[in-house]
């Protein structure tokens, strides 16, 4: 449907059509980047998936290649579902996944690369022994999916661990191997969460505490903590949490038990799932991938012919300032789609007023802007006991002293859709000020087919730091990202206003008493390279 073409991103990961969900197996292999996906080639919803695989040589750019791996076994006739990659030390690749059986049993999986000199690893090979994993005693058959990267213990033997669920507490298995092909199960499990349900697609990683550098998945040590990430079936989001990791006995402990797995942290406030971290051997990072799904109808989507997108690639790393959370930021190859800059200094921003940007259509931009308050407000102003919050406040119409404010992205000339991305500041008893990062739907398009939400959290500030956004704008999703990363918000949004040369990106204040400054970058963004697979180019 033309209708809706518009909302395809320009630089975001997407089939050509049809359903898409998590990421699956991402890992660098002889100079590209690989990427498999949950894809469903019948249709736009969820539903008979596959693996879809595509190459890219910097995480931007992509070709497409035939389906990795289909449904033609009695072990994932029912699906092809999500899995992870290892590469051995001698380069070797294996992949494990889950498959829904012929009677929907979750069960693990083997495959391996045909061809280990093919470096666009087009073929793949079931193991014949597969399943190499069925539900243990205990557990659910339909509780047992999503195999990690494995990493490697001391024994000299592999270790995965894989999310499941009993009664209501989130669990995550552990198991050893020497070939991938037999596994003993550990004692106990890595971690339990009460009250969080299924754990689906657990990311465990190492962070250095030291360095910025992303580390193996093997790597442990006095300078390194682990991260557990669990998506949470029930609520659908992902939630991570820091914390030590102990060999022997293959658990982990939360560094503070009130931010543990699944009640604390998120890595985004708004849609992202399922998502996979993997280190980036070619450039020593530890990079992020993110499932980002639609906030309109099944209908729309059956339109549209498609659904999903996957977000742009982040770096993460430990917060050495706070200690208490990751940063998150768009990988740095995002940035040779910038185009043109539009350069803002000191702008200011009254309160109550906003203020168009003159930088040309609107509709892909990446955006990096900070903002100052008015110091003489922030001392005078009384302190409130207002106990905000971005989802439960009225979005960017709730005027506090000191904001909200921000930028209205997707924007039409009359306003009469809008985006807007914002800080909210709060000064609480004491003296002491909170700040929430916010991005508000509720004005985001004119339809009524799709959810309206204002999503956002807290975030942390230090003393003497601006407050500083960057947000990726791209047809019909916002990626924004507070504090170097360390809050984040992705958004799906369908204007129908503010699209192509109507949009506008306008600065807003609606704080009643602070005045704003504001300095910002704005880089129009040129479009990625996603081409389609013709089986002409690649055989020889
Ligand atoms: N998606 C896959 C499952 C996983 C879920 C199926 C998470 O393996 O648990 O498409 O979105």
């Amino acid at each position: 449907n033309s209708m809706l073409s518009w909302q395809r991103t320009a630089f975001h990961f997407q089939p050509e059509k049809n359903w898409m969900n998590d990421p699956n197996g991402p890992l660098f292999y002889k100079g590209w980047y690989h990427f498999f996906y949950q894809w469903n080639p019948n249709g736009a919803i969820w539903g008979d998936i596959v693996w879809g695989h595509a190459v890219s040589k910097d995480l931007i750019h992509w070709l497409h290649l035939p389906l990795a791996m289909v449904a033609d076994q009695w072990y994932d006739i029912n699906g092809v579902w999500t899995g992870s990659a290892t590469i051995l030390p001698d380069g070797k690749i294996v992949m494990l996944y889950t498959g829904s059986t012929n009677e929907s049993v979750q069960v693990q999986n083997l495959a391996y690369p045909a061809d280990h000199n093919d470096p666009l690893l087009t073929k793949w090979v079931k193991y014949s022994g597969n399943p190499i994993l069925v539900p243990p005693p205990g557990i659910g058959y339909k509780d047992f999916r999503d195999p990690t990267t494995a990493w490697y213990t001391s024994q000299g033997k592999w270790r995965i661990t894989i999310g499941s669920k009993l009664n209501k507490t989130g669990i995550s298995l552990v198991y050893d191997t020497k070939d991938f092909k037999t596994y003993e199960q550990l004692n106990g499990v890595l971690h339990a969460v009460p009250g969080t349900g299924m754990w689906e697609c657990v990311d465990f990683y190492p962070v250095s505490k030291t360095s910025d550098k992303g580390l193996d998945t093997s790597v442990n040590g006095p300078d390194v903590k682990h991260v557990v990430k669990a998506s949470l079936d029930d609520d659908r989001n992902d939630y991570y949490s820091l914390g030590t990791y102990e060999e022997k006995t293959g658990k982990w402990v939360p560094d503070n038990q009130k931010i543990d797995v699944g009640i604390g942290i998120r890595y985004d406030y708004g849609i992202f799932y399922a998502s996979k971290t993997f280190y980036d051997q070619n450039k020593e990072r530890r990079v992020l991938w993110g499932w980002i799904g639609e906030s309109d109808s099944e209908n729309a989507d059956m339109q549209k012919g498609w659904a999903s997108v996957q977000g742009i690639p982040r770096t993460v790393v430990f917060d050495k300032k706070t200690g208490s959370n990751l940063l998150q930021w768009p990988v740095e190859e995002v940035e040779k789609l910038r185009l043109s800059i539009t350069d803002f200094d000191k702008v200011e921003v009254k309160a109550g007023s906003v203020l168009p940007l003159q930088v040309g259509t609107a509709t892909q931009l990446d955006i990096v802007a900070e903002f100052e308050l008015d110091k003489k407000v922030l001392e005078s102003v009384a302190e409130s006991n207002e106990v905000f919050s971005c989802n439960t406040s009225a979005g960017a119409s709730h005027r506090g002293a000191l904001g909200p404010f921000g930028l209205l992205v997707l924007a039409d000339e009359t306003l009469s859709e809008q985006t807007p991305v914002y800080f909210y500041v709060a000064k609480g008893p004491g003296g002491n000020f909170d700040t929430f990062f916010c991005a508000d739907q509720t004005r985001s398009s004119v339809a009524n087919d799709v959810k309206k939400k204002v999503t956002g959290s807290y975030v942390p500030v230090l003393k003497d730091e601006k407050l500083s956004a960057r947000i990726l704008v791209d047809h019909s999703i916002v990626e924004s990202f507070a504090q170097g990363g360390r809050t984040t918000i992705t958004s799906r949004v369908y204007p129908t206003k503010a699209i192509y040369g109507a949009a506008r990106l306008i600065l807003f204040n609606n704080a009643t008493e602070t005045s704003v400054t504001a300095s910002l970058k704005v880089w129009q963004m040129n479009s990625a390279f996603i081409r389609p697979y013709h089986p002409d180019e690649t055989s020889n």
